[in-house]
């Protein structure tokens, strides 16, 4: 018997003194960890990142689906309860039971996350929550068409805004974001505005990246105004290997077929022009009519 070390990292979005981030976790860590029992060990905060050690009982299984799930829990309350100051980018485990299984892999395959926006201010807050934590870096190209606040509201919590020219190309649009992913970064995640991945595509994000075998990875898209679902929409890809294609319904394309993952890992789309109707409606309707015909 003794007690498992996991160490949280963060990456620090602004200031952060470490004895306010001790303070703040020891009144609140047991409302936000209702089975892991954690103790604080250490809160290390340098300018760039902020390292939480916390301690579990070691009867506790930090490998487990089950447990990782609870370590994100964790890491979401830390987040959440430090007002957005800080991200969550990793965990490892260290104690009798790891020998670090999670260390190299975690730190050398990064995803970031790419998005296209144009006037989606409103729905950005929802959006960036359901990911935080989840990727190395987020890129979003704001269409320059954008009348609203999207670059502001993206910015602020953290993404790395660029503005695109809008080239009547929906392909363009996205490989154009693309190429202001880090360089380091090897895997991109797509994701619009109104989709939300469900939580164990996330949790699996890390584990799918890890291979060699496989450059890209196909999803379920369930369409929760419609109802529609359509299998194999390849979502995250390795950036070298794959490019946007069309000019409106655009798709990955780039990679063989046997080089392609398809899981039952599923993204519900809120496409909410559809459920507007009216006005709305017809003139998107037109707008993907004009673009079909242009190609
Ligand atoms: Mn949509």
């Amino acid at each position: 018997m003794g007690n498992i070390i996991i160490e949280l990292i963060f990456e620090k979005l602004n200031h952060l003194d470490a004895g306010y981030v001790n303070r703040v976790l020891n009144q609140n860590l047991d409302k936000i960890s209702y089975k892991l029992h954690p103790k604080v060990e250490s809160v290390t905060s340098t300018p760039k990142y902020l390292v939480i050690i916390l301690s579990i009982p070691d009867e506790f299984n930090p490998f487990s689906f089950e447990g990782r799930r609870l370590i994100y829990v964790i890491a979401g309350g830390i987040v959440f309860l430090l007002n957005f100051n800080a991200r969550f980018i990793n965990y490892e485990v260290h104690g009798v039971t790891s020998s670090l299984l999670f260390k190299k892999e975690w730190r050398d395959v990064k995803v970031a996350l790419c998005v296209i926006a144009k006037d989606e201010a409103p729905y950005v807050d929802e959006f960036m929550s359901k990911i935080r934590g989840f990727f190395d870096d987020i890129v979003v190209g704001v269409d320059t068409r954008t009348k609203d606040s999207t670059w502001d509201e993206f910015a602020k919590r953290g993404a790395r805004c660029f503005y695109i020219g809008w080239e009547d190309d929906f392909s363009k649009l996205r490989n154009n974001t693309m190429k202001f992913v880090a360089p380091e970064i090897d895997w991109v995640f797509w994701l619009d505005v109104d989709e939300e991945p469900e939580m164990e595509l996330l949790l699996n994000l890390r584990n799918m990246v890890k291979t060699d075998r496989f450059d890209a990875y196909g999803f379920t898209l369930i369409n929760s105004i419609t109802g529609t679902v359509e299998k194999g929409k390849i979502r995250l890809f390795r950036r070298s290997k794959g490019r946007w294609e069309g000019r409106v319904h655009e798709v990955v394309r780039g990679i063989p077929e046997e080089r392609i993952c398809h899981t039952d890992f599923k993204i519900l789309h809120k496409q909410r022009w559809i459920a507007s109707g009216g006005k709305i409606k017809e003139e998107r309707n037109a707008f993907y009519r004009r673009l079909e015909k242009m190609s």
